[in-house]
């Protein structure tokens, strides 16, 4: 079974509206109504499509988030049956302070498609095409895994870029990676731009290393699946958030999970800017009119594209 390529721009316009909806708030230091403005956008363009959907990655668990929470239905109710994973702004951080890399995003699969991953924090090691199954291991160290990686793609460690999230909790990895050579390219925040860039035909990272968000971890599985990419992840769950795993389902909490664990079938993805970076261009706002561009993946269709639309306002 397929997603039929009608939802495509369906859900292109579902991202698009929702980074216009964060765009007045860029630079604006209030990532609050940032994140808001994306929400109730993304949320109205999602209840146009004619489709039976639930969100199951969203904006937290249904008591502390008022939309687009784990669970809520949406769509028009007729139609085919989807899961739907959403970050409507992806990077507040960075739309509140004027920074590259804010976009508003989604990855859609058929009814059960997804895994389904609390709002905790999630280890991630994401890797390249054209590599053998299954090749590195969140058990392994560091020094093991970058090693597999360069005896596979027969380089040395010191021709080797890793992407690493800036946090004291990897100062070990990056420790590491330093004694063997490895470039090390660090990112702030928004590890769904830093996994994808060891995606495409020209990658800018052998490999990203870090724990981030359990539901970016998943969105961004969604896009790299598309790109035959690898991933490997393990949520990191506290007392209190075994409790709200086992809601979601999860029995096994110390679970790998291989991409093809976390996405299965087919998948569409979409990233549309609020401020430019390395997936996409910002959001333009003029008088009467807005653009905004996105890339768009589907994978079926073997779609990838970077699309740029002009709104009336
Ligand atoms: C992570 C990452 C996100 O926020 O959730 C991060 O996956 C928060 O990490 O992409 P800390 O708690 O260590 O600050 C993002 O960077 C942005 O939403």
């Amino acid at each position: 079974m397929t997603i039929e390529k009608v939802f495509l721009d369906k859900f292109i316009k579902a991202t698009e509206f929702g980074a216009y909806g964060a765009s007045p708030f860029i630079g604006k230091g209030d990532k609050i109504s940032a994140d808001q403005g994306a929400v109730d956008m993304m949320r109205k363009e999602l209840n146009n499509i004619e489709m039976k959907a639930t969100i199951v990655i969203g904006e937290g668990e249904m008591d502390e988030a008022p939309m687009l929470h784990i669970g809520e239905k949406v769509g028009t109710n007729i139609g085919p049956e989807f899961d739907i994973a959403v970050d409507p702004l992806e990077g507040t951080t960075f739309t509140s302070k004027g920074l590259p890399n804010a976009f508003s995003v989604l990855a859609v699969a058929e009814k059960g498609g997804l895994l389904s991953a609390p709002d905790t924090y999630m280890e991630k090691i994401i890797i390249g095409s054209n590599l053998p199954k299954n090749l590195l291991d969140l058990d392994n160290s560091v020094e093991k895994n970058i090693k597999l990686l360069a005896d596979a793609m027969s380089k040395r460690p010191s021709e080797m870029s890793a992407c690493v999230m800036k946090r004291s909790r990897h100062d070990h990895i990056v420790k590491t990676l330093d004694q063997m050579g490895v470039k090390v390219n660090f990112i702030t925040d928004g590890d769904i731009a830093g996994g994808l860039t060891v995606a495409g035909e020209n990658p800018q990272n052998d490999i990203y290393i870090s724990t981030g968000g359990g539901p970016e971890g998943v969105i961004v599985a969604a896009a790299l699946s598309c790109y035959e990419c690898q991933m490997q992840v393990r949520l990191v769950l506290d007392k209190d958030e075994t409790i709200r795993a086992e809601k979601l389902g999860i029995k096994d909490f110390r679970k790998k999970y291989n991409i093809d664990e976390i996405v299965k079938g087919d998948v569409i993805f979409c990233a549309s800017g609020v401020t430019s970076g390395d997936l996409v261009k910002g959001i333009k706002n003029f008088n009467n009119r807005f653009e905004v561009t996105t890339l768009a993946l589907h994978k079926s269709q073997k779609i990838n594209k970077t699309i740029t639309n002009t709104y009336k306002k």
